[in-house]
């Protein structure tokens, strides 16, 4: 794969695992990509809930420019949330399931937080008439789901604050203006809901303009950390390129998705208190930028704050398979 450039770099205080943590055949199910991860930790495991695409294999892919039959939603547990992860024996969710539902394609990207004891599941929702985002209660046993919200096309990459702020929910969101901007410039925004189910007061927070290494659209990633000088947020952010040429299965693949850190006030997370301005995890290994389904992506959907200071951040690596990397609480801070 020939350089991309400009050339970005993780930060050095980022530890990343130097394999993959999940691929598709770890799992029991049909599986061609494993990627795109949320995880909490509930009743003395880690739970993973991961997007898995299915159907067509890469070969076959190749050979036959066929599609991907389906995409279904995941669970994974483990002790530590490194390894030894253990698969529920059937997807939570299947869009080509029993259930289906012949307005919706697929439901994708989960990202999961605990908010007063209830579980609470974000998705990606392709639905025939457009792109939107979905809020469900997951069940305490994790077998079940109700969706609680939908948005209106196009929206997605929802994420919740773990907790009320001002007595209401929070979430970031990033809706995808075509008419307005003329092109991908897609930014991200900020609602409130009383219930889970309502959802308004929305405002603009950061816009792709302000994060120097992106020049194409970013989005939130994972529920966002408190800490005493705001809420620790990452970001996903897209620089794009059209003389980038083949990359992976794709025949055109301009896009580089990265990762990086903004600092939101604690009281009004509209506000905007910090960016760091390089990225925090670009794509650098080799599985990142020369294997894969689509290489030069890296895409975070959760990140958790351990006991002794130690985050988490958990990431789909070329849209192939699950990533996991460390960094210290202090260190990031300190970047904002
Ligand atoms: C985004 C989403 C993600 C994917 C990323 C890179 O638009 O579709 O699921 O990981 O593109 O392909």
């Amino acid at each position: 794969m020939p350089k991309v450039y400009p050339e970005l770099k993780t930060h050095p205080c980022v530890h990343k695992y130097e394999n993959p943590i999940i691929t598709s055949a770890d799992l029991p199910y049909p599986s061609a990509l494993v990627f795109n991860a949320g995880v909490i930790k509930y009743r003395g495991e880690y739970v993973m809930i991961f997007r898995n695409d299915y159907g067509t294999d890469k070969y076959e892919y190749e050979n036959e420019d066929g599609e991907f039959e389906g995409t279904s939603v995941g669970i994974a547990r483990s002790k530590n949330g490194i390894d030894s992860w253990q698969f529920d024996p059937v997807p939570l969710v299947d869009s080509n399931g029993p259930a289906k539902d012949p307005e919706i394609k697929r439901y994708y990207d989960p990202r999961v937080i605990i908010i007063d004891g209830k579980i609470y599941l974000c998705l990606a929702m392709d639905t025939r008439h457009g792109v939107c985002g979905a809020i469900a209660e997951l069940s305490d046993d994790l077998k079940s789901f109700k969706i609680l919200s939908t948005t209106v096309p196009d929206n997605r990459n929802i994420v919740l604050f773990p907790e009320k702020i001002g007595g209401e929910f929070v979430r970031l969101e990033r809706p995808m203006p075509v008419y307005s901007r003329g092109k991908d410039r897609f930014d991200i925004w900020l609602s409130r809901s009383p219930d889970m189910v309502y959802w308004g007061k929305t405002e603009f927070v950061l816009g792709v303009e302000d994060v120097p290494y992106a020049n194409d659209k970013i989005g939130p990633t994972a529920a966002p950390i408190k800490t005493d000088k705001g809420w620790l947020t990452l970001i996903h952010a897209v620089d794009r390129d059209d003389t980038r040429g083949k990359n992976g299965w794709e025949d055109r693949w301009p896009k580089r998705y990265s990762a990086g850190l903004a600092l939101l006030d604690l009281n009004d997370p509209s506000k905007v208190l910090s960016v760091y301005d390089k990225p925090l995890i670009a794509p650098d290994l080799p599985f990142e930028t020369d294997e894969g389904f689509r290489q030069n992506t890296v895409f975070p959907c959760g990140m958790l704050l351990e006991d002794d200071g130690t985050v988490k951040i958990y990431y789909g690596a070329s849209d192939t398979c699950v990533c996991l990397a460390e960094a210290k609480l202090d260190d990031l801070l300190s970047l904002l």
